[in-house]
């Protein structure tokens, strides 16, 4: 198995989750530098056409892309412990509360997207701070006002680590570098809190990986 990964890279830290979780090891990891703009080289581009990652290449492929259908498959795949409810009410809650992560904030800071408002959009570093600020708020209040449903347990769904603990992590880490202050979203910050006890989330983080300066 071999996984393509930057330790910044939140989508990845999510994959990384789950993997450890899981107990999968990866046989190789390939260092792809968002900060030197190794996901636009060619050797890349051919592995996921999007120019992002997480990649994974399981066996004898094909690549796969994309943090959340690589998690999906690692549940099929090795299915304990179970990263989706039993129940479909559970599973859309779980999904949805994984896509408010994943496919509404996070799309909306990367590198791609951040490079694009500085170089063609003329922002300044402050303008561009404010703008993933932002976004970071925006998908905060969202997933605060849904963290308070009954249903929220010790984790975002009842008791169990789900995909939405795994993508909730995600965002915390996006929030500190940065620097969104989650004082404003208490019951974010204890999910987040109870997962961070948890060796595999802890591990994963993106400042525990090889390459990561001490702080950002
Ligand atoms: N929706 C994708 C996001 C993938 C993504 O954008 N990854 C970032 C790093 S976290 C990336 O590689 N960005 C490259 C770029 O924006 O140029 C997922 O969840 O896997």
């Amino acid at each position: 198995m071999k996984l393509f990964s930057f330790w910044r890279s939140l989508a990845t830290y999510r994959v990384r989750i789950a993997m450890n979780l899981k107990g999968v090891k990866p046989d190789e990891i390939v260092d792809v530098n968002l900060m030197k703009g190794q996901q636009r080289e060619e050797a890349f581009r051919t592995v996921n056409p999007m120019m992002a990652i997480p990649a994974l290449i399981d066996g004898d492929g094909p690549a796969l892309f994309e943090s959340l259908a690589i998690i999906e498959y690692l549940d099929e795949t090795h299915p304990n412990p179970p990263l989706l409810p039993k129940d479909a009410k559970g599973r859309a809650r779980v999904r949805g509360l994984a896509q408010i992560v994943a496919c509404d904030s996070h799309p909306l800071v990367v590198p791609r997207v951040r490079e694009y408002l500085a170089h063609e959009l003329k922002l300044d570093e402050a303008g561009i701070a404010k703008w993933c600020q932002n976004w970071h708020r925006a998908a905060l209040a969202a997933l605060e006002a849904n963290l308070k449903d009954k249903a929220t347990g010790r984790h975002a769904h009842g008791d169990s680590i789900t995909i939405a603990d795994v993508c909730i992590a995600s965002q915390a880490a996006g929030a500190g570098f940065f620097k969104v202050d989650l004082g404003p979203f208490p019951n974010f910050k204890r999910v987040v809190d109870n997962c961070m006890q948890i060796d595999a989330f802890a591990r994963a983080h993106p400042l525990k990986q090889p390459g990561a300066p001490a702080s950002v």
